[in-house]
């Protein structure tokens, strides 16, 4: 690879060619002698007793392994644990059993699983099993949950479905709005970030093996955290954790929906260790879209106070966040500790008011789906954004420019206790501004609308918290984990490289951005580099892909251990140099006697050197390996401006999306092309919710969007080309400089959307629609039927 400078170098992903050419082991395509196959035989209702549960037609059935129900799996497993323990928030952590006993709580809850020779033997089997159930009402929407008073009840655990409720105040917000109704102005705005179903392009997969000789249980599946998988494997089986070993092959994407510890997982490596047998079990599209977690659905209603000049000087509110039926493993921490604090964006807000209740309801877990709460949040200070800037007859733009954190404030304490690393908002929105012409925008506008089809530009000036994290702060919010990241660099004794990291990558591209790391920091060729990770029996304990983590802190760590290597290296050649080793220059992978450049040794050399071991300095050891354990000293906030342009057309109700620019600031960036190709993929995913996607259930619980037909994922022809440009603010306390950015898009471009749409709509004096923009809703609301 003739690049000499390699971070910062746009060279293409060396995952992709065996991802695009069919040579990727992914889970479902492992076959292992005598595997049987599973099927777990699911509730049809969203909330029922079950009152008979027969089994023997099933195991009767010619290729049946064995059949198991929830008594069977009763003190053999424990409950599915969750791992956020939010505190001061009174939260309820009803159990959670692997099968449901007694009662079952959402369409898709798992009552028995067949195991049998092939996976149609299995299916056919569960269509055996006879279960009686006594339905009882369901409740799918979080706000009447709560507040209505005959709701139905999930669980005895959790009075009136409440969850938690966590409460952030900060400042006198009270005052302030009692400023501004006296001499300001206070906007006042319902919100509903409707619920989304992740689409990975793989579902999720489980194939276990357990050997009774050892009594060591191997476990591939398509996990984002092989380590916390591991141990949340043993919390749940009892197998002692250093006989558990974790793989995930190719995962297929998760967009978040992989991180949690599922049921099935631990169903699956039940029925490996009960019928002897290597088990394998894949969800088909329609059970993942059942049981595997769902994102965002929340309900708010938010304040905010300002003075005329758009100086905010609160922002209160309250949201109903869904959680579903049982708390997923993360679920706690989504809708308090990433989205509320994130809730003042990059402003300097002083006061906040804020309440999130967290709700049971008979519908599929939530969990983090890519942005996992700052999308929520950003929608809402953006949109109100925007919505006071209506209220004052200001330029969105400038109300921004008036609210921004001056870059000399940095490191910025926000209300809500956050210190944001670094910032320098405005050239970001000024690139952005100007590349997508704002002012002839502007001007087009008061034209009108052409051909019935009315113009509409969207801002987002975002921020976001990325980077998880310092150990110690995620631990006093209840996480139940540290999040420092581990990395081992290992020189062969021919020079080649083997970096073990404790992330899991699984689509985001670090096989390739490690290597250009670890290449410039030892100055070794590109392709002498290999990046293992996934795999709890090679590298040391590290805490996994999300929460655009996996860069800052493992990415920290690899930097981390490169230098250790180069330093153990420097001492040995300097030994061979006979030189001292301040007298050494370090120059692409060689090192040479400051003045002599022909005196040299390379670190190739120097790492044969220390295999060889005939001639090392005193007290430096054989081999040439370091391990670098990175626990960072604060998250990392990116930051950037999106700015999309529609055109309405009037008559439909139809949005013709017409532009997009994206101006995002991840610090410094290792590969450009890749961190376009995540701001791409964000986008889509972000400007999906607010054009198209939706998750519907009916009042009985029932998923109506259950199926890639009726649930809107878009395509490619649905977008006009993005433009994106970066500015540069490094992370001062990472070792690279850089910030996360695999989710940035995501949590930009769904404000920037709908704000574009609903300045189109501004001359029918419409102030704000809920998402998704479907052409009804506008159509609707155009023509003066809209509902709120
Ligand atoms: N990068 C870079 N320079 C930076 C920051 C990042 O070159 N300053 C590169 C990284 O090295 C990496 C990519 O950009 O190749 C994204 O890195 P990072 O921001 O560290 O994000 P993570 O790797 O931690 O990915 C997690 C993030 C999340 S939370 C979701 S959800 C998500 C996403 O990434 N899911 C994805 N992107 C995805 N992309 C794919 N293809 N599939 C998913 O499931």
């Amino acid at each position: 690879m003739a690049v000499s400078k390699l971070f910062g170098a746009s060279i293409k992903r060396r995952e992709d060619p065996r991802l695009i050419t069919g040579k990727a082991t992914y889970t479902d395509d492992l076959q292992l002698p005598g595997m049987a196959y599973a099927q777990i035989v699911r509730s049809p209702h969203a909330h029922a007793r079950i009152t008979r549960l027969d089994v023997e037609a099933a195991r009767r059935y010619p290729g049946v392994v064995a059949v198991y129900t929830g008594r069977d799996l009763q003190g053999v497993l424990n409950p599915i644990p969750t791992a956020w323990l939010i505190p001061n928030s009174d939260l309820k952590t009803p159990p959670h059993p692997a099968l449901a006993v007694d009662t079952v709580r959402y369409v898709g809850d798992g009552v028995a699983v067949v195991v049998a020779e092939d996976r149609y033997t299995a299916r056919d089997a569960a269509g055996l099993i006879e279960v009686d159930y006594e339905p009882l009402p369901a409740v799918v929407d979080q706000v009447k949950a709560v507040e209505q008073s005959d709701a139905p009840q999930l669980h005895a655990e959790a009075p009136r479905n409440v969850a938690f409720t966590w409460v952030l105040a900060s400042g006198d917000a009270d005052k302030a709005f009692q400023e501004a109704e006296r001499d300001g102005v206070i906007v006042s705005q319902g919100f509903i970030n409707q619920r989304l179903i992740p689409n990975a392009m793989e579902p999720r997969s489980v194939v276990a093996r357990y050997n009774s000789g050892s009594g060591e249980l191997t476990v591939w599946y398509t996990t984002q955290n092989p380590h916390i998988a591991r141990l949340l494997m043993s919390v749940v089986t009892g197998i002692p954790e250093q006989k558990v070993r974790i793989i995930a092959p190719e995962v297929g994407g998760g967009f978040g929906s992989k991180i949690p510890f599922y049921p099935d997982e631990a169903i699956v490596a039940f029925c490996a260790r009960h019928t002897g047998r290597p088990v394998k079990w894949t969800e088909d599209r329609r059970e993942n879209y059942l049981t595997t977690i769902h994102g965002r659905d929340h309900v708010t209603d938010l304040d905010v106070a300002a003075r005329k000049d758009g100086t905010i000087t609160a922002v209160r509110g309250k949201t109903w966040a869904n959680l579903g039926a049982y708390l997923s493993t993360a679920a706690p921490g989504i809708p308090t500790i990433l989205h509320g604090l994130m809730l003042t964006g990059c402003y300097t807000i002083p006061n906040v008011s804020y309440k999130v209740v967290g709700v049971f309801t008979n519908t599929a877990p939530v969990d983090a789906y890519r942005g996992a709460g700052r999308p929520e949040a950003t929608y809402l200070i953006e949109r109100m954004m925007d919505c006071l800037a209506a209220r004052l007859g200001l330029d969105p733009a400038d109300v921004r420019r008036r609210n921004f954190i001056p870059p000399d404030r940095f490191p910025y304490t926000t209300a809500t206790g956050l210190t944001y690393d670094s910032g320098n908002y405005e050239p970001a929105l000024d690139k952005a501004l100007e590349a997508i012409e704002y002012s002839r925008i502007r001007e087009d506008q008061k034209k009108g609308p052409k051909n019935g089809r009315y113009l509409g530009v969207g801002l987002s000036t975002y921020t976001e918290i990325c980077g998880m994290g310092p150990s110690a702060v995620v631990g006093s919010t209840g996480f139940q984990g540290g999040l420092w990241e581990s990395a081992v660099v290992r020189l062969h004794p021919t020079g080649k490289a083997t970096v073990f990291t404790g992330t899991s990558p699984h689509g985001q591209g670090e096989e390739t951005t490690f290597a250009q790391i670890v290449a410039d920091e030892l100055g070794l060729p590109i392709d002498d580099i290999d990046v293992v990770h996934g795999d709890t029996g090679a590298g040391p304990m590290g805490w996994g892909t999300y929460g655009s983590r996996t860069t800052v802190v493992g990415g920290g760590a690899i930097a981390l251990a490169a230098r250790r290597v180069r330093e153990k290296a420097a001492k040995i050649a300097a030994h061979l140099l006979e030189a001292a080793e301040g007298d050494l220059v370090f120059d692409q992978g060689r090192f040479f006697v400051r003045g002599s450049p022909d005196r040299a040794k390379t670190i190739q050399e120097a790492t044969l050197q220390a295999y060889l071991a005939w001639n090392l300095p005193p007290g430096v050891e054989p081999s040439m390996e370091a391990s670098a354990f990175y626990d960072p000293s604060n998250f990392t906030f990116p930051f950037g401006t999106h700015v999309a342009v529609v055109k309405v057309n009037a008559e439909t109700g139809e949005i013709e999306f017409r532009r997009y620019v994206a101006v995002d600031d991840c610090g410094k960036v290792i590969n450009p092309l890749i961190v376009d190709g995540q701001v791409h993929g964000g986008i889509v995913q972000g400007v999906a919710q607010a054009l198209w996607e939706g998750a519907v259930y009916n009042t009985e619980g029932q998923l109506l969007t259950g199926s890639m037909a009726d649930y809107a994922v878009p395509k490619a022809h649905m977008f006009p080309t993005f433009r994106t440009d970066r500015t540069e603010t490094p992370s001062p306390h990472n070792p690279l400089g850089v910030k996360g950015v695999g989710e940035t898009g995501t949590i930009a471009s769904t404000p920037a959307v709908v704000n574009a749409v609903i300045d189109a709509l501004r001359p029918f004096g419409i102030m704000h629609l809920d998402m998704p923009l479907t052409p009804e809703r506008v159509w609707t609301a155009i023509h003066g039927k809209s509902r709120r």
